[in-house]
């Protein structure tokens, strides 16, 4: 039985893969699952049948059989149980992978949504640009930390994980900031995480998403 996962209709991204249910499309293409998509208007999300899904209206959702789960992380992490591919074999380095997948969730992934919300939200006070820096320099910190662990490896723990495809899409939020950019090895390990062929071929079915649209409209 296929999963469907619920993503975006119409992505305010414009396709380039910042929304939550890439990372569940990039977990899926690694494992080899193949899976549909249900596409969600912003009015539906907020709606019935959808909240049923998810109790906070937001995507993405994954539905498979009678299961019904929300959250990237949750999403990932059953997905990494149940197929081979996201997660070592071995107990400790499967413990220590699924640290790295919290760490990108309740360490890195903080701070950067900070900075991003206070654009929408704050934008236009006064004293936005004052507490840009502030905000700016919270991240460089945990980028700092990060970079110092990963030194000159290719991926956290040795192999690629749910960990380090978890980070990658966390760092790749900063895209347009520069702020990756000041630390060349997180740079280049973004870049490994992009190159591979699961997170491309997610890519392109997650673009196909709103070119079509695009086209639609023309
Ligand atoms: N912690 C959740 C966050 C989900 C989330 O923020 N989804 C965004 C899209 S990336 C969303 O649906 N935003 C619309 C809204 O909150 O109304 C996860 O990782 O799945």
């Amino acid at each position: 039985m296929k999963p469907v996962i619920t993503a975006f209709e119409s992505s305010p991204d414009r396709g380039q893969g910042l929304a939550r249910d890439m990372r569940v499309r990039w977990a899926l293409e690694e494992v080899g699952q193949p899976y549909d998509v249900r596409l969600v208007s912003f009015s539906e999300m907020k709606q019935a049948a959808h909240l049923r899904l998810h109790p906070f209206g937001q995507i993405p959702t994954y539905e498979e059989g009678d299961l019904a789960l929300f959250e990237s992380g949750a999403i990932i992490f059953h997905l990494a149980h149940r197929h081979a591919g996201l997660l070592p074999e071995d107990a400790n380095a499967r413990a220590r992978a699924i640290v790295w997948m919290f760490a990108a969730l309740s360490t890195i992934e903080p701070p950067i949504v900070e900075l991003e919300q206070s654009e929408y939200v704050d934008g236009d006070k006064p004293w936005y640009k004052e507490r840009l820096p502030m905000l700016e320099d919270r991240i460089r910190v945990r980028l700092g930390e990060l970079s110092n662990r990963l030194g000159d490896a290719d991926w956290l723990d040795r192999a690629f994980s749910a960990g380090d495809l978890m980070m990658v899409m966390v760092l790749r939020r900063l895209e347009g900031t520069g702020l990756v950019e000041e630390y060349p090895n997180l740079s280049a390990y973004v870049e490994r995480g992009k190159a591979r062929p699961a997170y491309q071929r997610a890519f392109a079915d997650q673009l196909a998403v709103f070119t079509s649209k695009s086209e639609k409209n023309r």
